[in-house]
Formats: structure tokens, sequence, C-alpha cells
């Protein structure tokens, strides 16, 4: 590919960002399954009830997902449990999103299973899947303050609409 073309393309994608921005009541119903999904996360491991997940919540959140992943309570995901968990993860996906979507969610979380395994022994301990967690939810903390709330909660690449964000 030439230069002057790959500007062309370089600047074509970022006007269709912009564009994009400027639609922020049009979400797809993908994002608004995806967007709900999560505001039913935070409500679930919102010990305290005040409408965000704090730095505890968020561990306990972390804790509860590590253990139910954990079939023999050794403290150690083997191979085998993040493939259990994975498949059940994937057809509890698969009722909300359908087949695509669900592939491409699990293949995300299966990948970040892979990056957790600090020591890459196979398997993911308990600390090494705190510590991943904790740098993961705290892409979310958009402002640092250590608290995720409800409009932090999400990948950058998803849009909020206005309506959603003023929502508490
Ligand atoms: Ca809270
Ligand atoms: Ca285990
Ligand atoms: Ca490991």
């Amino acid at each position: 590919m030439n230069k002057t073309l790959m500007m062309v393309l370089l600047s074509f994608s970022i006007s269709t960002s912009v564009l994009a921005d400027d639609k922020k009541l049009e979400i797809s119903e993908y994002q608004q399954k995806k967007l709900d999904q999560r505001s039913g996360e935070i409500k679930a491991y919102d010990v305290n009830k005040d409408g965000v997940l704090d730095a505890t919540e968020l561990q306990k959140s972390a804790g509860s997902k590590f253990d139910a992943a954990d079939i023999n309570k050794d403290g150690f995901l083997s191979p085998e449990e993040t493939a259990a968990s994975l498949a059940k993860l994937k057809s509890q996906k698969q009722a909300t999103f359908g087949e695509d979507d669900a592939k491409t969610q699990v293949n995300r979380v299966k990948s970040r299973m892979k990056n957790a395994d600090e020591n890459e022994d196979g398997n993911v301990s308990k600390q090494e899947y705190q510590t991943y967690m904790n740098n993961h939810q705290a892409n979310f903390d958009r402002n640092g303050d250590g608290i995720i709330s409800k409009d932090e909660y999400r990948a950058d690449s998803e849009k909020l609409p206005s309506s959603y964000r003023k929502k508490k």
C-alpha cells in the first residue's frame, strides 16, 4: 500500500469515528445488551448499594468469579477448569448475544486467562487472577479514583447514549 492511500484511509477512519460520536443516542442492540449486562453486574457486586463499585467490591467480584471456576478448590485454575468455565460462559453468552458475538466475547476472556498466567505454568493461581483483574478493572477507572461508576464500566469502544449516562 502506498503512503498516500494510507493517509486517505486513515483520515477516512478518523472522520467516520467523529461522525459516530455525534450520534450518541443511536446504539446497536448489541451494545444495549452489553450495557444492560454490565449494569446487572454492578448491581450484583455493589454490596453497599451506592451505585458504584469500589476496590473492595471489585476484589470480591473477582474472588467469587475465581471461586466459581475453581472446581476442586485448590486455589488454582487448571486448563481443564478454565475450559469448563469458558464453556459455561459461552452458553450463557449465546443465550443473550447469539453465536457469533458469544464466540468473540469468550475468546476475549480466553486470552485474558492466558495473560493472567504470569509464571506461565498453565495454571492461574488466585493471586495471579486477582492481580490481573485489578489491572483489568483499573482500565475502567478513567478518573483514577479507585471507584468504577456505571459510566466508567465499559470499554472505550462502547459509546453510551446520553440518556443512559444521565440515569443513576
Ligand atoms: Ca458500592
Ligand atoms: Ca483448581
Ligand atoms: Ca500460573
